[in-house]
């Protein structure tokens, strides 16, 4: 497939309410999009990296400029979707820029062919159940009235965010609130330490699926010394870059569970090869989410349609996010979307919403 050039486009999302996590508070979900256009079709992917590097080293300028200065230029004139991967290698890091330019080749290539992101990545399912993350609430009261929310319009899965200090209280009033059928888990954002496991012990007593990401993103070591210490099984997100950090923390035991997200692991292929390795270890995953528009959307709720994709996802409806999503609305039925059936991505953005959410454009030619 011929490339004939890359647009960058910033767009500019306001979120329903403001995003609180253990990392900061977000009002605004600015997006860095890529599509590429080829004789034969063009194809759109979402960098999931956020306007600053407070999630991990990436944020949405520095993907655009290693994108227009290094990886868009490094394309071959002629390229196989599969081998993008391959093509970037020698650029070290830059996951999530990997991830938007991989994305938009892939669905350029698969609208050409006719195939849909499911059927090229083996999704087994047409429909996949959706949990919800839930951000960090200044009052119990309104935690309770969110989660109740949530569970009226059918997520199956809640996850609270927390940080040291607003942690045990939540879970307990929720617990307390909403009974132990739903399925709870918490997300620290990597925000404790080794020697707040004390206080990670107490958590156990509520029968959470998984903490996520407890401590810092480089310590292997002492997630597997936590694993330990807990009886709530230890999921990582932050720490999880590559499918060679997957199969590390397996076999040092720093986790049980894995949060598959294919911006952070740079693409959907990347994602495919954890997966796979996580299956054969007995290592459930499910898919999470950075906020993505119905772009980045389409791209995940075909991934977790994947057989080992044992846990709901982070896969939310547009409208948890959203009042106006760049594509047709993702809407909630009975707790699960549905995985898109056209070619490609299988969803469009809508010309008139781009347009009035476009903050910059920047063509690249090939
Ligand atoms: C997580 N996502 O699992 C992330 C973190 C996160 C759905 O909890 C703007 C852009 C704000 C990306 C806030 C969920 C964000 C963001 C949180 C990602 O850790
Ligand atoms: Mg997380």
């Amino acid at each position: 497939m011929k490339i004939t050039g890359v647009e960058l486009r910033r767009i500019a999302m306001p979120l329903v309410s403001p995003f609180r996590t253990s990392f900061g508070t977000e009002t605004a979900r600015d997006v860095l999009l890529v599509r590429v256009v080829t004789p034969e079709s063009e194809g759109w992917g979402e960098c999931v990296a956020m306007s600053e590097p407070l999630y991990s080293p990436e944020y949405a300028d520095g993907a655009a400029d290693v994108l227009r200065r290094f990886l868009i230029p490094a394309l071959p004139e002629h390229v196989d979707a599969r081998l993008v991967g391959a093509a970037l290698e020698h650029v070290k890091g830059h996951q999530m820029a990997k991830a938007a330019l991989e994305a938009a080749v892939l669905d350029a290539s698969l609208r050409a062919s006719g195939e849909s992101f499911g059927r090229f990545l083996g999704a087994e399912r047409d429909r996949v159940p959706c949990g919800v993350s839930v951000g960090i609430m200044d009052s119990i009261p309104r935690l309770l009235d969110t989660v109740e929310g949530y569970l009226a319009e059918g997520y199956v899965r809640i996850k609270l965010k927390i940080e040291p200090g607003r942690d045990l209280a939540p879970v307990r009033a929720v617990r307390e609130r909403f009974g132990d059928d739903v399925l709870l888990q918490v997300d620290a954002n990597a925000a404790y330490t080794l020697a707040d496991a004390p206080r990670l012990a107490r958590l156990d007593e509520f029968g959470l699926l998984l903490i996520e990401q407890p401590l810092a993103d480089d310590d292997l070591v002492q997630h597997a010394a936590l694993a330990r210490r807990l009886a709530t099984p230890i999921c990582l997100d932050e720490s999880i870059t590559s499918a060679a950090q997957a199969a590390a923390a397996i076999t040092l035991g720093s986790c049980s569970i894995i949060n598959i997200k294919p911006g952070r692991v740079g693409g959907y292929l990347e994602s495919r090869r954890i997966h796979d390795l996580c299956r054969a270890h007995g290592v459930a995953v499910w898919c999470g989410g950075m906020l993505e528009t119905g772009i980045g959307r389409a791209a995940n709720v075909a991934l977790a349609a994947l057989p080992g994709f044992t846990l709901p996802g982070d896969t939310s409806a547009s409208g948890r996010y959203f009042a106006t999503d760049v594509t047709e609305p993702f809407e909630l039925s009975d707790g699960h979307l549905e995985v898109p059936r056209g070619p490609g991505l299988g969803v469009e953005p809508l010309p008139e919403v781009l347009a009035e959410v476009t903050t910059a454009t920047e063509w690249i030619p090939r």
